[in-house]
């Protein structure tokens, strides 16, 4: 991947003339909009994961898009849920936090779900806003264009949005737009971050997290939600091998019979797409060492969630 690491020192807009505009972009909606689709869309980069489920995304995640008379700072989040335990209330914390202390915001729902999508709940959470609000009706590739018209007048009397601009995140359609839309709203400034950074987080992050994906893609029901992950040990080797050891945490140990599946078929076929992602991810060889463990009920408990890493930040 490109640099990640910490912040080091400010940039000059290229412009160099005072035009150049920077600022942070929450990105939020509920559960399953297509928020961390349409920002890897928009920085042309996998980085925030992506599942068919609700709830993957977990924290928030910056990716940093740099143009020359502009720095985008998009800030995807968890989606806006209705909590029932502890990470879930850290998970709407964080995607509410976010909202409060960004510049401005781009709201999204889906298209197929445009009522559940944009309710009261979620229009008081947008009022709380610091900044302006821009409205991206996502998934238009799954509904009739005649459905769109409607969508965007009842839109407008919901909340006043500073736009609103029908995209498909996975398509690919209308990002020009959307891009421009949130660079009108930016505040003028310089850039925060070096123009070939991709994020301020670790990659060791990432390979934590794209374990998880792949825990969310291959596993059913309530064990996704009951599973988190650990990077225990990330070494880069003499030979260029990243060596990752990383724990998979469940609940009960009744999970990890089926984590592990039959002759350890399930943990092989996860380790084995996690490693070959990582390895594109990294851009690197990868060695992964994958082991299961039982912290009981760990979603519910302050001190787990703090050594999973789901501390505000
Ligand atoms: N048809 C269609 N599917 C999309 C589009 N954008 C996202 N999806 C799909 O919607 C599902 C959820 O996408 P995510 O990007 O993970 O959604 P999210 O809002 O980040 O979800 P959480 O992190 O769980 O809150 C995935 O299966 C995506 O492929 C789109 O424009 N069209
Ligand atoms: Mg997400």
């Amino acid at each position: 991947m490109e640099s990640t690491g910490q912040m080091s020192g400010q940039t000059e807009g290229a412009a160099g003339d005072g035009s150049h505009r920077a600022g942070f972009v929450a990105l939020v909606g509920k559960p399953n909009v297509g928020k961390s689709t349409l920002m890897n869309a928009l920085l042309q980069h996998r980085l925030s994961i992506v599942t068919p489920r609700p709830q993957t995304t977990r924290q928030r995640v910056l990716g940093i898009l740099t143009k020359d008379d502009c720095q985008v700072l998009f800030l995807d989040t968890p989606g806006l849920l209705e909590p029932g335990y502890r990470l879930q209330e850290y998970m709407l914390q964080s995607a509410v936090h976010t909202l409060h202390d960004s510049d401005a915001a781009v709201a999204i729902v889906d298209a197929t779900r445009f009522e559940r999508d944009l309710d009261d709940r979620v229009a008081g959470f947008l009022e709380q806003s610091r900044g302006p609000v821009i409205l991206a009706i996502n998934k238009i590739d799954r509904i009739p264009r005649t459905a769109l018209l409607p969508m965007i007048d009842r839109a407008a009397s919901r909340f006043p949005f500073a736009e609103i601009v029908p995209v498909s995140a996975l398509k690919g359609d209308g990002l020009e737009p959307l891009l421009s839309a949130v660079i009108r709203v930016l505040p003028a400034g310089p850039a925060l971050y070096p123009a070939d950074m991709l994020t301020d987080q670790p990659e060791r992050f990432f390979v934590g997290e794209i374990i998880r994906e792949h825990l969310f893609l291959a596993l059913r029901e309530e064990l996704p939600y009951a599973s988190a992950v650990i990077v225990e040990d990330f070494t880069d080797r003499s030979n260029g091998t990243a060596f990752i050891q990383a724990g998979i945490i469940i609940e009960r140990t009744s999970q990890k019979g089926i984590i592990i599946g039959k002759n350890g078929r399930m943990l092989k076929h996860i380790g084995s797409a996690a490693r070959k992602a990582i390895v594109e991810f990294l851009d690197r060889p990868v060695y992964l060492d994958l082991r299961v463990k039982v912290r009981p009920s760990w979603r519910k408990k302050e001190q787990e969630l703090r050594r999973l890493g789901y501390t505000r930040r």
